[in-house]
């Protein structure tokens, strides 16, 4: 596997601790005010891809979906996944760096779908999403029993690309898109808070595009 570019992280950090957003102010179009949160800017006939500069080719017949932590451990393989309950849902998508799209069409398994599959202590307060490229983001579990909330293999009927995080990504379409992980390997239930990957490096914990919940 390649490393992660630090140019990028650098950079990104940098912004973080300046509290300023990074967009450049293409793709500017006229949106209603109800449905673009604030700061941001609709792009239209693209969906911009952004990670960590390594995008890990992983396969559906060797990808697998790790259960740890304050839950009974289990492993998702792909058919057993793609035996859970899929449901495929329009929603728009929020990214912190400012760029917004409409209607993604994706389709997977609903959050309350897969904790029907899944032993979690009574005491699970957080969540860990752990990542095929090193990446990490975590989630209050009453964020996560949101509607839309779901682990996604598909976009506009296709398989979802290694660009965007296939075979399985993380869909948490109202809070900002780092929230979601691509290349989803392993969901860790927490009995108290813990910060991942851009929490730690100056990203706000929570995250809401509609109160721009952008920086700590
Ligand atoms: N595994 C992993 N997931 C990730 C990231 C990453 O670097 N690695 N970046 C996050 C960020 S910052 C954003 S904005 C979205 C971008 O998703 P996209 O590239 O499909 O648009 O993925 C999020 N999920
Ligand atoms: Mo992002």
């Amino acid at each position: 596997m390649s490393e992660h570019d630090d140019k990028i992280i650098k950079a990104k950090q940098s912004i973080a601790e300046k509290g300023i957003a990074e967009g450049k102010g293409t793709g500017m179009f006229p949106v209603a005010r109800d449905r673009l949160p604030p700061g941001q800017r609709l792009v239209q006939g693209q969906w911009p891809v952004l990670d960590l500069g390594m995008r890990p080719d992983v396969q559906t017949d060797e990808w697998k979906l790790e259960i740890s932590g304050a839950a009974e451990a289990r492993t998702f393989d792909w058919a057993e996944f793609k035996k859970l309950p899929q449901t495929r849902q329009t929603t728009d998508l929020h990214c912190v760096t400012t760029w917004s799209i409409y209607d993604a069409t994706v389709e997977g398994v609903l959050w309350p779908d897969f904790m029907q599959h899944v032993k979690a202590n009574h005491d699970v307060s957080h969540v860990m999403f752990h990542a095929y490229d090193g990446y990490t983001t975590n989630l209050p579990i009453v964020e996560l029993n949101m509607p839309n909330v779901a682990l996604v293999h598909s976009y506009d009927g296709k398989p979802l690309t290694r660009e965007h995080g296939g075979p399985v990504r993380m869909w948490v379409p109202h809070l900002y898109a780092w929230k979601g992980a691509k290349w989803l390997k392993g969901i860790e239930f927490m009995t108290e808070d813990r910060k991942g990957f851009w929490e730690v490096r100056g990203y706000h914990n929570q995250g809401d595009p509609w109160k721009e919940e952008r920086y700590s």
